[in-house]
Parts: C-alpha cells; structure tokens; sequence
C-alpha cells in the first residue's frame, strides 16, 4: 500500500515536471511600443502578443514593453534593426521622408474609416513591397482613423485655424500650413506636456486619444474634420526573425493581415467609444465647420497628394500607379467593410 502510493506520487512528480517543461516557452520574443499601455497600439500589440502565444501552444512568449520603456518613438525604427528589441511599432509620420510608399496613406484621399484605410495600407504593402521596409521583417500594418481637430480654446471656423498652434506629424502637419495654422510635429507621447505648458493649444489627430490619453480634460472643443490618417507599420529584427522555426514563422505570416484587420476595427469601434466617454466625463463639444469652410479646407489640401507624388518620383516610387491602387483597394475595402 505505502510503496505503491510513493510510487503513483512519483508518476504524479513526472507527469507534472513534464508538463511543466512542455509548457515553458522555448521562444521569448521582446516587443517595444513607445505610446502608453491605453492606446490602440499597444491594444492591438497585447492582442497580437495573446494569439502568437495561443496559436504557438505557448512555444513564443512576447514580453511587451509599452510607454516608451524599451524603445521610444524615434529610434523604433533603428532600435528593431540593431536588434535592441526584436519587435517594435512606428508611426512612419515621425521621420518625414523615411517612408515615401507609406505616405501614400497619409495622404488627403477621403479614408473615412481605420478599417478601410488599414486593410488598404496593408494590400498596398503586399503589392509593392517597398524597399523603405528592406532592413525589417514587416509583421503587420495599420492606421489611425481620420484626423480631427482637438483643442484648448473652440475653432467655429476655417478662419480659427490661422496661427493656431498645433501639434501634427507627417503630411498632417502639411494640412495644418495650408489652413495658415502653426503646426509643431512631435511623436504622440510629448504631446499631453506640450498642451499643458501650452506649446501647443491643439493637437490633430483621431479621437481615441480623448479618452485613452485623458484629452478630452485639456482640449474639451473638437472640431470635425475627416483629415488623413496616421500609417504604422510593426517590424521585426531580421536575424531574430530568421532564427524562428517554420511553424512559429507560419503562425505570424498567417496573422499579417488578418491583425491590420482586428486593428482597424477596433479602432473604429473604440473611436465611437472614446467620443461618448468624454461627452460624458468632461462634457466636450464636437464642432461641425460651416459647409462652405468644410469644403474649402479639404480644397486647400487637396494639392499635397501632388506633393507627394514629386517625392515619391525622386525616391524612385511609380507614384500614379500607387495612387491608382490605392483608390482601387480603397473602393473595393469600402464595399466590403463599409464607408
Ligand atoms: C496615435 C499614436 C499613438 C497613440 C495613439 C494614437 N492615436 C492616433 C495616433 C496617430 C498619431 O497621431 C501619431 O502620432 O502617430
């Protein structure tokens, strides 16, 4: 009796450190993100972290580093290819002139939704490989959802926007010049200290932010204005990527697109959330241009896609044709995802 109880806890012993052992991660993958935990890239970065762990049977684990802890805004991009962290999310509007393919998306073309212009972002990507990405392994892409004003003091007006100091990357701060407006680009996580020390009285981007970086306490008066979204692209150190056995490499090709998805859906959804919260926490007003002021800064920004295609030529781009694919992917995502 005793011998055969030892004997059943010692299997028990077995079977437990086996399993143990079977279940320990044979893979730890780092993971930098530079804005704060709240926002939607590092939801989607904990998102993807939770499906490659479950889809791997626990074989990769992802340790994420979120606010800036491991990598920050402007030395991601660097910072992935040294092989400081093995994975890291951009936002390719930070380093103007790095990125003349994705700019593409940054441009005034009418995305009126996170899902559409991510989904497109990312077809666009597949087709043209561009080689601004050569240095990384591209693990998936994603926008932001349209550009709207968020400010200290109200803007009723396309008047309102002359001299207006506000913060604006990428081509989104080229919007904010042609409205005679002072744009001052700085990555996202300046942004609540420059509002406070009042460098700035505004920043330009989608509305998440109201409530995942407690905007709408500061800048309480949002002005609609559908302006462009903001690209991002997650990227892989590309030793650290060619060190992953096939099935691990099978699991994260298969979520490329399908993560540029989930993204920009729940981008879409947490927008709607985000306005409703603040409409309630802090009581903010959303302003709507008069019509004819509405049409005529959409006229004036109309021209930077021009702009952007002489850039995109002199970075050796075939930039008519990127347009054209753009819109084709754009109409086709519409259909499919809704306007
Ligand atoms: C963004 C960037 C970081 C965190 C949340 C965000 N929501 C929209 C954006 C886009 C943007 O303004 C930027 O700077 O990339």
């Amino acid at each position: 009796m005793r011998i055969s109880r030892f004997r059943l806890s010692l299997a028990l012993c077995l079977v437990l450190a086996l399993a143990t052992v079977s279940q320990a991660a044979d893979i730890t993958l780092s993971y930098a993100n530079f804005p704060p935990a709240s926002t939607f890239p590092c939801v989607q970065m904990e998102r993807w972290a939770d499906e490659v762990e479950k889809r791997t049977d626990g074989k990769v684990k992802v340790e994420t580093y979120p606010g800036s802890t491991l990598l920050g805004a402007k030395n991601m991009f660097r910072g992935v290819q040294m092989g400081q962290a093995d994975i890291g999310c951009i936002s390719t509007s930070y380093q103007p002139g790095v990125f003349p393919f994705s700019f593409a998306c940054n441009q005034p073309v009418g995305f009126t939704s996170a899902t559409v212009a991510s989904m497109t972002l990312w077809d666009l990507f597949v087709k043209y490989q561009p080689e601004e990405f050569d240095g990384v392994k591209v693990l998936t892409m994603f926008t932001s959802a349209p550009s709207h004003l968020m400010s200290k003091e109200p803007v009723r007006t396309l008047d309102g926007f002359k001299g207006l100091r506000v913060r604006a990357s990428g081509t989104l701060a080229q919007t904010m010049t042609a409205l005679d407006a002072s744009p001052v680009a700085m990555p996202m996580p300046e942004v609540p200290e420059a509002v406070q020390k009042g460098v700035v009285t505004s920043l330009l981007t989608s509305f998440d932010v109201l409530k995942d970086m407690n905007f709408a306490e500061t800048t309480r008066y949002e002005t609609i204005l559908n302006f462009p979204v903001y690209p991002f692209a997650v990227i892989m150190n590309k030793r650290a990527w060619a060190s992953l056995p096939e099935d691990v490499k099978q699991v994260m090709d298969d979520m490329r697109r399908e993560q540029a998805l989930w993204t920009g859906k729940y981008m879409d959804r947490h927008v709607a959330n985000a306005l409703d919260w603040s409409r309630e926490k802090y009581g903010i007003e959303v302003i709507e241009l008069p019509e004819a002021d509405y049409a005529e800064a959409h006229e004036r920004i109309r021209p930077l896609v021009d702009e952007w295609k002489v850039e995109a030529r002199e970075a050796g781009l075939p930039a008519d044709k990127i347009m054209d694919d753009l819109k084709a992917f754009k109409a086709e995502h519409e259909k499919q995802y809704g306007e």
